[in-house]
């Protein structure tokens, strides 16, 4: 089975995109076992998003578009080119965590050089940044996108409001891509808006709104690409929703009790990897030694980060109270192992 005629995603970015799914399913795991250990604190990661994000960062120009993540957003950020020993330097809160110097929960990125903007705690506080980002590239008179991801309880805050609308009314340079995973922690959809789907809003603020299924990767890649080109042509902003299961609990302080075994089993059985996986090799892209290799190759990787962040000292409590308001931000960077010298997440070789 070959390519649909017409995709505009090719066969090597397919398999970028599955390479990076497969190091960020990796990461995911080791993460869980570090709480589990005692030795990361809380952490919450996508879970069945993966494809979702990392097809959809795979349409931005990396380092010149903005990008908002929120806290389950592990793809997106690698594959915008973080590492997994950075996530989990932040992840062990050690004094190099240079997105926030050991100081913020697991996954609140911060990358000035890969402009992603600081992820927030609190949902939905950064739509309002995004559009301020795509304000500011409209007043700059430089063509950058500001792509907004976030979760469907997050759509229904004031803030996911009050950001389309002034992105509608100045039409804005901004995508935002709600990853509609059908619960808010316990509460479900239907509890927490009336309308059917997420895109259905976008009406209201006169921007296009695609709902699509967020686990195939041609599909995302697909409609993000439309809509951040239609961004960068000064065409405005768009709302895309794409749909996918949460295979996790909400984090790893939830014991995903409000959900039954079948809607448990539901969400697993709708895990995007081993579908890329199918297509992949049914195309002739993959064969399934490589596969394993690959899956081998990452899990191994992430250990070795693990062990390399895990001897990195902890902070010194003489700098709690720097970076509070000013003073020198903790983005210097950390000292990356030699293997990712050129590492640009699915952007790279
Ligand atoms: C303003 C605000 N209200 C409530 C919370 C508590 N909270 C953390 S995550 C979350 C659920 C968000 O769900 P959703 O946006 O669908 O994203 P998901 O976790 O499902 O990916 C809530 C309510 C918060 N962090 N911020």
């Amino acid at each position: 089975m070959s390519a649909p005629a017409g995709s505009p995603i090719s066969e090597d970015l397919l398999l970028r995109i599955y390479r990076v799914a497969v190091l960020t399913r990796a990461l995911d795991h080791q993460l869980w076992l570090l709480t589990r250990q005692g030795r990361a604190g809380f952490v919450l990661t996508g879970r069945g998003h993966e494809i979702a994000q990392i097809a959809s960062a795979a349409t931005l120009r990396r380092g010149h578009d903005s990008a908002w993540p929120y806290y389950r957003d592990m793809g997106v950020g690698l594959a915008l080119g973080v590492t997994p020993y950075e996530i989990l330097l932040g992840a062990l809160a050690r004094a190099a965590d240079p997105h926030s110097g050991g100081r913020q929960l697991t996954m609140h990125l911060s990358s000035p050089s890969l402009r992603i903007g600081s992820v927030s705690s609190a949902i939905a506080a950064h739509l309002p940044h995004a559009v301020g980002a795509a304000y500011a590239a409209r007043v700059r008179g430089d063509d950058s996108v500001a792509v907004c991801w976030f979760g469907d309880g997050a759509a229904s805050e004031g803030a996911t409001h009050e950001a389309m609308n002034l992105a509608g009314v100045h039409r804005l340079p901004v995508v935002f891509i709600c990853e509609n995973n059908g619960i808010a922690i316990s509460v479900p959809l239907a509890l927490q808006m009336p309308v059917e789907r997420v895109s259905d809003r976008a009406a209201a603020y006169a921007m296009p709104g695609v709902s699509v299924d967020g686990t195939d990767a041609e599909t995302v890649y697909t409609v993000t690409r439309a809509a951040v080109e239609r961004a960068r042509g000064g065409e405005g902003p768009s709302l895309l929703e794409l749909r996918v299961p949460r295979i996790t609990p909400h984090s790893s302080q939830d014991d995903d009790a409000y959900r039954s075994d079948a809607q448990r089993a539901a969400a697993a059985a709708a895990d995007p990897l081993p579908r890329l996986r199918e297509t992949l090799v049914e195309r002739g892209l993959l064969g399934l030694d490589e596969d394993e290799g690959m899956v081998r190759a990452a899990r191994e990787q992430v250990i070795a980060d693990e062990d390399l962040a895990l001897a990195m000292p902890d902070p010194a409590p003489e700098r709690a109270r720097r970076w509070l308001h000013a003073g020198d931000p903790p983005h210097g960077g950390a000292v990356l192992p030699a293997r990712y010298a050129g590492w640009a997440g699915v952007f790279g070789d």
